[in-house]
């Protein structure tokens, strides 16, 4: 297998789940800044110029929500998602809600210009975006109130998922340290050496409790 992704970027979610699978694979950072994901050879990988992108054999599956399917389903021992048919729909309304919602939300804050062509209104959509993504945040702070992990006890691709997220909101100075059960998870991410592994491979000072450079 060979991941296409771009350090920073909502593809750590991905690349993390890949990891903690613990098989052999190869990795390959796409160049976002030289614009690499729009050029011919990558559109050839995914039509839609975007990361990630997870080459199996002489498949490739894009979209964070079915790498993390096709990983947690093929690789059943690593425990990716639970097992129970009804924690599994839970699981996968979790990741669907931060593929549509939560990712989209931050894309307003970073794209804007995919939204309107207006950019008197530019503002005024990053300040709402910014309002919407911080209350998910807060959302997910308070479902750790109780629960080591996102969906309960245990560790699934939904923690791998929240990651670039907290890093983007980090990058987008806001104030992450009153999300108190968010950063104690982080701590507990830390922990986990697949997460250490990927961070590292990403250059992510998260790991050291800032933000780096690379988008959601
Ligand atoms: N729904 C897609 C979103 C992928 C996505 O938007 N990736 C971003 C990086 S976080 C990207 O490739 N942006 C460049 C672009 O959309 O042109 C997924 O979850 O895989």
């Amino acid at each position: 297998m060979k991941l296409y992704y771009a350090p920073g970027a909502c593809s750590m979610a991905s690349h993390i789940c890949l990891e903690e699978t613990g098989v052999p694979y190869e990795t390959y950072a796409v160049n976002t800044q030289r614009k690499e994901h729009k050029g011919p050879e990558y559109l050839r990988i995914n039509k839609h110029g975007q990361i990630p992108a997870l080459a199996v054999d002489d498949t490739v599956i894009v979209e964070n929500v079915a790498i993390q399917y096709y990983l947690a389903s093929r690789y059943r021992e690593a425990g990716l998602k639970p097992m129970d048919l009804m924690e599994e729909a839970r699981w996968l309304s979790f990741i669907s809600w931060m593929a549509s919602t939560v990712h989209v939300s931050a894309k307003h804050i970073t794209r804007t210009y995919i939204y309107t062509d207006d950019e008197a209104a530019h503002d005024s959509i990053r300040r709402v975006s910014r309002d919407s993504f911080w209350t998910y945040l807060v959302e997910i702070d308070r479902t750790l109130a109780d629960n080591q992990w996102i969906l309960g006890d245990q560790f699934t691709t939904a923690d791998a998922y929240v990651l670039p997220y907290l890093n983007g909101a980090i990058k987008f100075g806001m104030p992450v340290d009153d999300l108190a059960n968010l950063r104690a998870w982080q701590k507990r991410m830390l922990n986990r050496k697949a997460v250490r592994v990927v961070l590292e491979r990403e250059g992510n000072t998260l790991l050291a409790g800032a933000a780096v450079a690379g988008g959601v």
